[in-house]
């Protein structure tokens, strides 16, 4: 049977008939919906973790004991579990271990452009490329295969164009669910120097076999065009864009082993043509490859590093000739992101903006708090890297900046790597001011559950960190909760922190405006008598407000009557 699948989906599809039985992740774009569709499957057992690097020892724990196991994410999200990514190489596995990496080229939704591909040559794993559902699901079943026949974790890299987009894949039934027996084998597992100079000399010897498998593999494919003018190796979403672009007109050579590279497979195919492309999104990865091998291709020198590949630039650079397609007659409006109507973050920015404090940011929603009108944030580096952030700020200008610098962060942020800053805050004594912004959802990544939430990944009741007692314990004496839509509280809240003379969290606390349970108030209204067009409401930046001839006007479609204009209107012109 066939079915339409989003290569996420499919990538799930590919787990459970992998024979999957453990699965661990964390969210992030454009990755998050492969372990959505996981915990749809009873047979495997899913959940998030707080962060990467514990999603990927949960994974590589379950392989030890014999499962096959599988743990995702997003590109940033490998640098989180590159420790034990890169030992992970040198113990291998037990039970086959798959790990989803999706890069976003473009940058759709990441803080960088980053090609994982680096990390599988440096952490010595093997990595498959599929590019579209039907071989995303093929590539992560026989991921397991080739995990457990190499004895290395397997990652199957995605993008965001193959990660979210349709195509038909043939469904088949579950296999090779079996646990492995588990023998105690320290030689393997316990990467003690005497045993890890053994298993490097392993992993070499993996990577020079796999190469060699790479020569003749179901991954890696060539089709020749009879009278083709040039020849193209690719990979990825890259083979998709190439085959529309340039048709018969080529001979392509698809690489879906891209780590370890073959040499053979690509001299043979790169000998048949006078011109050959290497047409591959974002590094130079394939192509250096080449050159080190003495294969003469093209590359980079007309493509850019930057961004995502097209039919249109391939058309464009190989062909000389700019395709012509349907477009809509009207251009599409441009929707900038916009914190939603009644988020809880914007009353806090707003207090923020007003003070004129510097404000280390953090990863999520609330980095919409960068964009005007509230323009009230100074950084964003990395998950985590708020806290640590402005303690290196303070330490760095002293009292005059532990004054009027606040760090801000979101429940799942601080769940995933804030509570080392914070702990390093109380520890190496900087009197900093952290403002956990705790809306009891991960928001950015599409409403998943974490740690603070008293839910789990299947939706279930589950154990929920108290955030106050957790602040107390890792040394923070000054800890208190406001509400957010309630700007006098925060405003005097931020002033008394920032005076006090010992380090201090604030918890924002109220659940983000489109989770399902929250009960929203009637639209608020404008009283056009009062109102006399100051434009006060518009510095808050909601979606829902606008002036129209001179006159505040609200969306009641968007409006969900939190108040914070209400308060913004000294005239008293919106109400119910
Ligand atoms: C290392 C890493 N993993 C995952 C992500 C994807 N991501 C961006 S923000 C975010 C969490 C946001 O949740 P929270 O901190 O609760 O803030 P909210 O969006 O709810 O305001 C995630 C998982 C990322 N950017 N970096």
């Amino acid at each position: 049977m066939k079915k339409l699948m989003l290569g996420n989906e499919a990538f799930a599809r590919g787990l459970y008939e992998g024979g999957c039985k453990v699965a661990s992740s964390y969210p992030g774009t454009p990755s998050t919906e492969v372990t959505e569709e996981v915990a749809k499957y009873d047979e495997i057992y899913s959940e998030w973790a707080p962060n990467e690097k514990v999603a990927l020892e949960v994974a590589l724990g379950a392989s030890i004991a014999g499962a096959r196991a599988f743990c995702g994410m997003k590109h940033v999200g490998l640098n989180v579990a590159a420790d034990p990514l890169y030992t992970a190489g040198y113990t291998g596995v037990n039970g086959g271990l798959v790990i989803c990496v999706a890069d976003d080229p473009g940058m759709h939704s990441s803080q960088n452009e980053q090609d994982s591909r680096h990390h599988a040559i440096a952490s010595k794993v093997l990595m498959l490329e599929p590019s579209d559902s039907d071989e995303v699901k093929e590539f992560v079943k026989q991921g397991f295969e080739l995990s457990e026949k190499f004895d290395t974790p397997v990652i199957v890299r995605m993008t965001t164009r193959v990660a979210h987009s349709q195509s038909a894949v043939e469904l088949c039934e579950r296999q090779g669910d079996e646990l492995k027996a588990y023998e105690k084998n320290a030689a393997k597992y316990v990467t003690l120097p005497a045993n890890a100079r053994k298993l490097h000399v392993t992993v070499e010897e993996r990577l020079e076999k796999a190469a060699q498998y790479g020569n003749d593999c179901p991954f890696n494919k060539v089709e020749i065009n009879e009278g083709a003018q040039f020849g193209v190796i690719t990979s990825g979403i890259a083979y998709q864009y190439s085959r529309e672009a340039l048709g018969d007109k080529a001979s392509y050579l698809k690489l879906g082993l891209v780590n370890p590279l073959p040499v053979d497979i690509i001299r043979d195919f790169a000998e048949k043509y006078e011109t050959v492309y290497v047409i591959e999104e974002l590094d130079d990865i394939i192509e250096t490859h080449c050159r080190k091998n003495g294969i003469k291709v093209i590359g980079k020198e007309i493509f850019s590093k930057i961004g995502e590949l097209s039919q249109t630039i391939i058309a464009e650079k190989i062909l000389g000739k700019t395709p012509e397609f349907d477009t809509f007659s009207e251009p599409v409006p441009v929707r900038p992101p916009v914190m939603c109507a009644g988020c809880p973050h914007r009353g806090l920015f707003y207090c923020l903006s007003k003070l004129k404090v510097t404000v280390t940011g953090d990863i999520g929603c609330y980095t919409l708090g960068a964009a005007a009108p509230l323009s009230a944030m100074d950084t964003t580096i990395c998950m985590g890297a708020s806290i640590s952030a402005l303690h290196g700020f303070n330490k760095a200008r002293g009292e005059e900046s532990e004054r009027k610098s606040v760090a801000v962060i979101g429940d799942s942020t601080f769940m995933h790597s804030g509570m080392t800053g914070l702990v390093n805050i109380a520890y190496n004594d900087s009197n900093s001011t952290v403002i956990i912004l705790d809306n009891s959802i991960t928001g950015m990544t599409g409403h998943q559950q974490n740690p603070t939430t008293g839910k789990n990944l299947k939706g279930d009741p589950a154990y929920a960190v108290n955030l106050e007692a957790l602040c107390h314990a890792l040394g923070i004496n000054r800890v208190r909760v406001v509400d957010p839509y309630n700007m006098k509280e925060c405003e005097e809240a931020i002033k008394e922190e920032l005076a006090a003379d010992e380090a201090s969290v604030i918890i924002s606390r109220r659940p983000c405006a489109l989770l399902k349970y929250v009960q929203h108030k009637p639209a608020l209204k404008v009283n056009e008598d009062k109102c006399v067009g100051c434009k006060m409401c518009l510095k808050i930046g909601c979606p829902a407000l606008s002036v129209h001839n001179g006159k505040a006007v609200i969306d009641a479609t968007q409006c969900v009557g939190c108040g914070i204009c209400t308060d913004m209107c000294k005239l008293g012109a919106i109400g119910e």
